[in-house]
């Protein structure tokens, strides 16, 4: 045994505090997982848990690497629409090179890992005739590999009618080596070509034997309707389970007759729906007045339907959200306000939307078991619900047996009149 972490609250813990263990690691594999104190383990480097949550690692299944720390370039986003942010990048894409991508993609990378992530899948602009940060990102992978399991979808920002050469320009980011199939119908500049822009889609992933990830409906306009024809073509392509639409923001401005007929096909069509909440509430509702709409596809409802539900961090301090500091769990903490996820259980089912369920979109082997990869994280608090409240230190980033990255949690002392006294964040017992 290589690496031998004693004392851990194993996820998914579902509200219930499950007995300690001690997970062993060999080589990259987890090869035990036994009650806390019997594993020995002569030579292993030990890590002491103390009860803390230990987690599959989080999933970023959507982010956008090739504008992350672009904020304010040329200028910022002062009316904090989607469209001004859209052509701000837009400005902004002429001066990219190739180093200024890889640097600050691997900057947010780093800022990822050392938060607990251990896969992203990042989209990236192909609407660009030199595909400048398709051909960084694509060398970045390969670089970060020991890193973070990076995956690369072909986003074209756009449009694929809409733009010059848009069809080829995706064909081409595929064949370079993109993972995954972006999209954007909603953007394009009519219905009947949005619709024709998500048959073109299907018709690349039967091409190259690739998923699909596409942007879908993300708009407050309750006529953007491209996710029944994501669902429908999903179906009719024999695709359940490979395809993911992401923010879907329209569907809270759907009424409830048409969202339920939705639910129903997306359930069937096994479609993972990801929501952005950071950039959707601050994007959406901006031309609103009073009641102001809050942006956010439904994530209770989907997951009730049973349709699989994942939160993705979106953006990291670029045109569309000046923020972010690529925490997964602030995303979550965002997701479970805006969408009212708050009750005991809900806690721990939002949990799953940045572990478990953003993972089985990506399609990849995934969880605490003996057998699988020896990918996990140790976070300073006890579990899921208290990862959301506190948005803690990962103590230990794990990646295939290897510590990555690891984070001494801060500690505060008040300065009291009757002495110091040092301050937990936990609840006191009795
Ligand atoms: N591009 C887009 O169409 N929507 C977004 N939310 C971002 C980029 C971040
Ligand atoms: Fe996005």
């Amino acid at each position: 045994m290589d690496l031998l972490i004693r004392d851990a609250r194993l996820h998914p813990t579902r509200g219930s505090r499950p007995e300690p263990v001690d997970v062993g690691v060999t080589a990259d594999r987890i090869v035990a997982i036994q009650p806390c104190g019997t594993l020995r383990a002569e030579g292993a480097i030990e890590l002491q848990a103390g009860g803390r949550l230990l987690s599959p690692p989080l999933v970023d299944p959507h982010v956008h690497l090739d504008a992350v720390l672009t904020v304010g370039e040329p200028r910022h986003n002062e009316s904090g629409t989607l469209i001004e942010g859209i052509l701000t990048w837009s400005d902004r894409k002429q001066t990219l090179t190739h180093e200024d991508v890889k640097r600050r993609a691997r900057q947010a990378i780093l800022w990822e890992v050392a938060q607990g992530t251990g896969l992203i899948r990042s989209h990236v602009d192909v609407c660009d005739p030199n595909l400048v940060a398709l051909r960084a990102l694509l060398e970045l992978r390969d670089e970060v590999r020991d890193l973070v399991d990076l995956r690369l979808i072909a986003f074209p920002q756009d449009g694929i009618l809409s733009f010059p050469n848009g069809r080829e320009l995706m064909r081409e980011a595929m064949r370079l080596g993109c993972d995954v199939i972006g999209g954007i119908p909603h953007y394009e500049w009519t219905r009947d070509d949005g619709v024709a822009e998500v048959h073109f889609l299907f018709e690349l992933a039967t091409e190259t034997g690739k998923g699909i990830d596409l942007h879908c409906d993300e708009t407050d306009d309750d006529q953007s309707r491209f996710l029944e024809v994501v669902a429908a073509d999903t179906m009719r392509n024999g695709m359940q389970g490979r395809v993911v639409a992401g923010h879907t923001t329209a569907m809270g401005s759907y009424n409830d007759a048409y969202a339920f007929k939705l639910l129903q096909i997306l359930k069937r069509a096994g479609v993972t729906i990801v929501a952005n909440p950071l950039d959707n509430v601050a994007l959406q509702g901006r031309f609103d007045s009073y009641p102001k709409r809050r942006g956010m596809t439904r994530v209770k409802e989907l997951d009730h339907a049973g349709v699989n539900v994942a939160c993705g961090h979106d953006s990291i301090m670029d045109p569309w959200y000046p923020l972010g500091r690529g925490s997964m769990l602030d995303a979550l903490s965002m997701l479970v306000h805006v969408g009212q996820m708050t009750g005991r259980s809900e806690l721990f089912r939002a949990y799953e939307m940045v572990t478990t369920n953003a993972a089985r979109a990506a399609e990849v082997d995934y969880g605490v078991e003996e057998g699988k990869p020896a990918n996990f994280i140790v976070l300073d608090c006890e579990d899921e619900a208290e990862a959301i409240r506190l948005r803690p230190a990962a103590r230990w980033v794990v990646r295939l047996g290897r510590v990555v990255a690891e984070t001494e949690p801060s500690h505060s002392i008040v300065h009291a009149a009757g002495g110091d006294e040092p301050v937990s964040y936990t609840k006191e017992e009795g």
